[in-house]
């Protein structure tokens, strides 16, 4: 990566820190270049887009939106780049409430409902091409020159359905306008700075709240997303199964290259941190340092997901055994996890509390826990009610999946983990059970040893449907696929 403009000499850098040349005319610019680079460009525009795919989705949502703040304005931010270090800057990814609003993913964004009438009027405010006549085109570190071309307001307007203006005349806008507003924070500190006085953190939280229960049900575009983001992730699993012994040879990043390199080819990145934790690692819930040993004769927990371009994540995790086949003592464990899945699955129904599913799941576990004398005399009802099989299950056996892999994670308490399950809610199982390598409770042979499964759940008008069942999960059916794949 090079700098926007390199400065000649040692002095010429010394004297004029990059920030100030990338943003002015730097002195080693002749008048002949400058006036020079103002023209002999082609007019690019793009004319008679199509709207995309998801257009109507997006219109509908924010008209449930705008149903539910009538006579206030609405203010979602896309976000900002962020500093990696100096002047380089993280992959930029855009908030979930604009890119559900909006189906737009780019930079600086931000969506406005402006009230009017009835209800509102949606502007999505952009950065718009690049000015040659200012030289911001060629000079500026976000110039079209070094990051590509953008779309023109007028195309982005075609292409969202949404009518667009140039989002360095809002700030001004917003500090200027007057009645209720409302802010989504956390994702643009100067938008944010325009706001101050206008806002306030509570009812800035009320919208929040609303775009996470907005999105519990998922609409058709968002299902079809999720079926694509299984089936990529399904691919990546492949993907890995047929490197193991590669990953044998290095070690865990292998394995998280090879799942990446997935996830980048059919989606637009992973959807959280792949956790791939081979042997004891598979003990430590989220293991994402990834730089341990894959050896024959333990277990692999590879629990990953691919991102679709459109964010939507699938959330996958499957237990393997590294040589393609399950020791006795694993199989056990395993067979009992898959039982505890079964269960939880099996409680995911339209009608059926959130909670059902992990109480079902926690039921079968404990069960195998009492009957591995690992309780001492106690009865499952008692372990249950103690919650003494926690030190072994150690997590809720599943949440909402969507956008985010922890999906619509403010929704209020009674929308959620008090609620009732409808139709087009998705959601993981992944019930698990983890022995501690310094768990002295349990016998020796136990300890290192980590499973869980966990699949994705889409609740159908008539039960449920698995969106990630082109993967196998009985342990007979593992080994017979993980022969196949390495055949
Ligand atoms: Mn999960």
């Amino acid at each position: 990566m090079s700098d926007a403009l390199i400065p000649e000499t040692p002095e010429e850098a010394e004297a004029e820190p990059i920030k100030q040349r990338k943003n002015g005319l730097y002195p080693g610019i002749s008048d002949e270049l400058a006036e020079n680079m103002k023209s002999g460009w082609a007019d690019t525009e793009l004319h008679g887009l199509e709207p995309i795919a998801q257009a109507s989705h997006t219109a509908a949502r924010r008209a449930a939106l705008s149903a539910r703040f009538p006579g206030e304005r609405l203010v979602v931010p896309a976000g900002n780049l962020k500093t990696r270090s100096n002047d380089t800057e993280y992959a930029f990814r855009a908030s979930t409430e604009y890119a559900y609003l909006t189906g737009d993913l780019t930079q600086d964004g931000v969506l406005v409902l402006e009230p009017a009438g009835d209800g509102h009027e949606a502007t999505v405010y952009l950065l718009p091409r690049s000015d040659r006549e200012n030289g911001e085109f060629w000079l500026d570190g976000q110039g079209e020159l070094w990051v590509g071309r953008r779309h023109s307001l007028t195309e982005a307007e075609q292409l969202l359905g949404i009518p667009a203006k140039d989002v360095r005349e809002l700030p001004a806008a917003l500090a200027e306008a007057t009645g209720p507003v409302r802010n989504v924070r956390g994702h643009d500190a100067g938008i944010e700075a325009s706001l101050t006085d206008k806002v306030t953190a509570e009812r800035d939280e009320e919208l929040r709240v609303f775009l996470s229960e907005a999105r519990l049900v998922k609409d058709a575009f968002e299902i079809a997303e999720l079926q694509k983001a299984c089936d990529a992730t399904a691919r990546g699993f492949e993907d890995v199964v047929k490197v193991l012994d590669k990953a044998e040879a290095t070690s865990e990043r292998y394995i998280e290259g090879t799942f990446f390199l997935r996830a980048r080819v059919d989606g637009n990145d992973i959807g959280y941190g792949s956790i791939c934790a081979a042997g004891p690692h598979a003990t430590t819930l989220h293991w994402v340092r990834n730089d341990g040993a894959v050896r024959a004769g333990e277990l692999l927990l590879l629990d990953a997901g691919v991102e679709t371009n459109e964010l939507y994540t699938a959330d996958v995790t499957r237990t393997l055994p590294i040589n393609g086949t399950f020791t006795p003592l694993q199989r056990k464990i395993y067979d009992a996890v898959y039982e505890a899945q079964e269960a939880g699955i099996a409680a995911v129904k339209p009608g059926a509390a959130f909670r059902d599913f992990h109480d079902a799941a926690q039921r079968v576990l404990a069960e195998k826990l009492v009957e591995w004398g690992l309780l001492g005399d106690l009865t499952v009802e008692k372990v249950l009610e103690l919650g003494l099989q926690r030190r072994w299950t150690l997590h809720g056996t599943g949440h909402m999946l969507g956008m985010d892999v922890h999906d619509c994670a403010v929704a209020r308490t009674e929308a959620y983990v008090d609620g009732i399950l409808e139709p087009g809610v998705c959601l993981t199982v992944e019930p698990g059970l983890y022995f501690q390598a310094d768990d002295l409770t349990v016998p020796e042979e136990y300890r290192g040893i980590g499973v869980r499964i966990e699949d994705d759940i889409l609740v159908t008008a008539d039960g449920n449907r698995n969106l990630s069942a082109a993967l196998p999960r009985r342990a007979d059916e593992v080994e017979a696929w993980m022969a196949g794949l390495k055949g």
